[in-house]
């Protein structure tokens, strides 16, 4: 049970209520809540909304990241992943070598296959076609989350299609669900600085709404600690709110701390745990309607993630067992996680640990 007077003595007597009232924040709630100096106090309520949606179910998956290319047109500042094509260290999978990745890991109960590139300049959109296919043979009983909004843009453009085609194409090839990156902050201000040959955020949006009126899932993310504003990070959380209202198709939202090491982003410190876990919590309140929030090891660090989930989390994603996109930024964390590791990590926090698959239903025992 919370304490009014704890609350009351911070100046968030008001959010107090509506919380306990299950009411929507507005962005000046979230400001305040961003600016408060009690972390425990936001942590708190986050908990609190965290809890009475998911009880003590703390949610992981067994899933594999594959990076089928990081040549990328789009030379965002931020992304230490893309290479131009020709550039050492850009790469590019054929499906064989797509395939033997599938065939290290053939042995483990796998149920997500989350696979995203950069935006390639010249790879056939046959290509994309093909890799759904050879994954949905290799593994039928996975889920295929593949390719985010800014690809599913890329190929239309490159194809001379409509988005609406390409997700249908994809659909019918085995796409089951899109992962939520490429939201970065929707700011055209932050978009113009860091990655203006990008997507919009209106446009990610824009896919985003098409994919859950084909009855394709999403997930979102939001890029935070480089130069957005705190109010860039509500209006970005509200615009994800809002489209929430329209298709209920986000199934999870992601906070990504920016790791800043082998970027062009400039000075920039790296967040704070504190920052870090206010963050979470506050994005936990805002999104009053998706219904989970990842603490993404990968990004926070194993330990911070764990502590995220008295922070408003629910999830702490799975195995990944190869990740490009943080450690070239210079993530510390492991490369990997075991089934015993994330249940040891959700035991000792406090919580149930629940297997799930992408759409967070319970994979059975
Ligand atoms: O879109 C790029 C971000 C995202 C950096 O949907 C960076 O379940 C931090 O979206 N520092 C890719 N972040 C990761 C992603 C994701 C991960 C796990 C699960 C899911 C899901 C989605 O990583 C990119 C971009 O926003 N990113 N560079 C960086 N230097």
């Amino acid at each position: 049970m919370l304490n009014a007077g704890w609350y009351e003595n911070l100046g968030l007597g008001e959010i107090y209520g509506k919380v306990q009232g299950a009411e929507r924040l507005s962005l000046e709630d979230g400001e305040k809540l961003l600016a408060c100096p009690d972390v425990v106090a936001v942590g708190a309520l986050a908990h609190h909304v965290r809890t009475r949606l998911h009880g003590q179910a703390a949610y992981y998956v067994l899933n594999q990241h594959i990076n089928y290319s990081n040549i990328c047109i789009n030379g965002c500042l931020f992304c230490a992943f893309g290479r131009v094509k020709g550039e050492s260290q850009a790469f590019q999978l054929s499906t064989e070598d797509l395939l033997n990745k599938l065939k290290e890991r053939e042995k483990e109960p796998i149920t997500e296959i989350h696979i995203v590139g950069g935006c390639h300049p010249d790879l056939p959109f046959s290509y994309y076609e093909s890799i759904l296919r050879e994954v949905k043979a290799f593994r039928p009983s996975a889920v295929i989350k593949a390719f985010t909004a800014v690809e599913i843009a890329h190929f239309a453009k490159q194809t001379g299609k409509s988005t609406r085609e390409i997700l249908l194409r994809l659909k019918s090839v085995g796409l089951d669900m899109l992962p939520g990156g490429g939201a970065e902050v929707f700011s055209p201000r932050v978009r113009s600085l860091l990655c203006p040959h990008k997507l919009s955020g209106d446009q990610w949006l824009a896919v985003s709404r098409e994919a859950h009126e084909l009855g394709i899932r999403s997930n979102a993310t939001m890029l935070y600690g480089h130069v957005e504003t705190p109010r860039e990070r509500l209006e970005h959380l509200d615009a994800l709110r809002r489209l929430q209202d329209e298709t209920g198709g986000f199934v999870c939202f992601i906070p990504l701390p920016f790791q800043p090491a082998n970027t062009r982003v400039g000075k920039v410190e790296p967040t704070t745990g504190v920052e870090d876990l206010k963050n979470m919590a506050v994005c936990r309140l805002m999104l009053d309607n998706i219904p989970h929030i990842k603490a993404y090891w990968v990004m926070l660090t194993v330990k911070l993630a764990q502590v995220a989930l008295h922070f408003g989390a629910d999830d702490l994603d799975g195995t990944v067992v190869e990740e490009k996109i943080g450690h070239m930024a210079g993530a510390e964390s492991e490369q990997a996680l075991t089934r015993p590791e994330l249940e040891r990590l959700i035991r000792d926090a406090g919580f149930q640990p629940v297997e799930r698959n992408s759409f967070f239903e319970k994979v059975a025992d």
